[in-house]
């Protein structure tokens, strides 16, 4: 009988940046462009305000309902972990998953609040344990070409003083990781889009894909 080819899994691509930094964009173009490449990709979106603690947060964000500080943090946390299961079972059948926005936004916008028993280091630990990602691409961009990009919409967090200490907090969390790759994201689209699909392919090709998934 012939051996199995050992199973490659696929990778998990964290896209993160502030607001209007062409996250969304960017990662759509990423997966039109794995997908064209051959490559089995899925991408989803964090917040995901489908399932019923989605629709709590996104009620929080349009101002419509009220949450306590620690109480709208873990709901965000738990909006990830009631798709870990499936993420890591889309990658461990040789799916990448391209995830846009994710554990750093979490612990980033709640510790931007400056809620005294709020602190990085709390806000991190509900995130222990979700699925690691293999590369992180953080979109940077500086407040003058973000406010090119229109201004702020409706939502709670999009105003001046909080986009400043998310910013800060960004750059404090990166910092201390490894695997971030900071991409200068007030370029063109397509110069951005490049640059990323550059680094992805350079991760994809470096990575062990026959080693399990990072927690
Ligand atoms: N949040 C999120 C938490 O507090 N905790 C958490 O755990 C998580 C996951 C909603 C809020 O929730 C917070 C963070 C947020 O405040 P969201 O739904 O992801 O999060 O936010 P959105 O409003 O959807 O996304 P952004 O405003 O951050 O926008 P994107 O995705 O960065 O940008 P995109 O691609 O939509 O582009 C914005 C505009 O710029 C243009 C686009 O065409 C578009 O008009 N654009 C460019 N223009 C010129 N040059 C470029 N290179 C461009 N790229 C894009
Ligand atoms: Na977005």
């Amino acid at each position: 009988a012939s051996q199995a080819q050992p199973t490659r899994r696929g990778a998990l691509i964290v896209v993160e940046g502030l607001d209007r930094a062409g996250k969304s964009s960017q990662c759509e173009m990423l997966r039109d462009s794995l997908w064209q490449k051959g490559s089995p990709v899925k991408y989803i979106r964090f917040p995901d305000r489908t399932t019923p603690i989605g629709k709590l947060i996104d009620s929080y964000l349009r101002g419509s309902s009220h949450q306590d500080d620690h109480s709208i943090h873990l709901l965000f946390s738990a909006n990830r972990w009631e798709v870990a299961k499936s993420i890591e079972d889309e990658i461990a059948s040789g799916t990448t998953v391209i995830v846009d926005r994710y554990s750093y936004s979490g612990v980033v916008y709640s510790a931007a609040k400056a809620n005294p028993t709020l602190s990085l280091e709390w806000a991190w630990q509900p995130e222990i344990g979700l699925p690691r990602p293999d590369i992180c691409l953080f979109l940077s961009i500086s407040p003058e070409e973000a406010a090119k990009r229109g201004g702020f919409g409706v939502e709670r967090y999009e105003n001046e003083p909080m986009q400043t200490r998310v910013r800060q907090l960004f750059s404090t969390v990166f910092e201390r990781q490894e695997d971030v790759s900071i991409i200068d994201a007030g370029r063109s689209i397509t110069e951005v889009a490049l640059q990323i699909q550059a680094t992805v392919s350079d991760c994809i090709e470096h990575m062990d894909a026959t080693a399990p998934l990072r927690k």
